[in-house]
């Protein structure tokens, strides 16, 4: 069983798609283990996009995440990590391909309505940013 975090950007939010995205996870076969909605703060919004800090878009991957509230959720099954990203698509809406959340509702790579881990250690990173270890339901 693998773990994966998944953020709800602020343009899903927005544009009032939570729903729709959360049931293609359940519809996966994928367990929701953990889900908070919330305003995300710069701290955390700096920490969870650690690896990008030197990047030029640093900055604006910081104020994006912080413009408004998100969902954050944990998701667990099978190979969770790689069915997630799947399901979310090409990082690039526009190059993503259809029947994806980004190939569905995103037209570009800034707004592009999720983020979904991409390896264990990326997890094991993330989830202590949104989540405290009794705020996972497993059981
Ligand atoms: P993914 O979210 O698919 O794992 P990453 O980890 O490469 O993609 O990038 C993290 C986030 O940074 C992306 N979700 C996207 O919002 C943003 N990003 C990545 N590359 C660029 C870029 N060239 N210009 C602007 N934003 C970018």
């Amino acid at each position: 069983m693998e773990r994966t975090l998944i953020l709800i950007k602020p343009d899903g939010v927005k544009r009032k798609l939570i729903g729709n995205v959360i049931s293609r996870f359940e519809n996966k076969g994928l367990k929701l283990i953990a889900m908070k909605f919330m305003k995300v703060t710069e701290d955390q919004a700096k920490q969870h996009y650690s690896v990008h800090s030197l990047k030029p878009f640093f900055n604006g991957l910081v104020s994006y995440l912080i413009s408004g509230p998100i969902v954050a959720m944990i998701f667990e099954g099978d190979n969770a990590i790689l069915s997630c990203r799947n399901i979310c698509g090409a990082t690039d809406g526009s190059k993503a391909n259809p029947g994806t959340i980004r190939g569905d509702f995103s037209l570009n790579i800034e707004e592009n309505m999720v983020h979904a881990s991409d390896s264990v250690e990326s997890f094991k990173h993330e989830y202590p940013i949104f989540f405290n270890d009794n705020e996972i339901i497993d059981n």
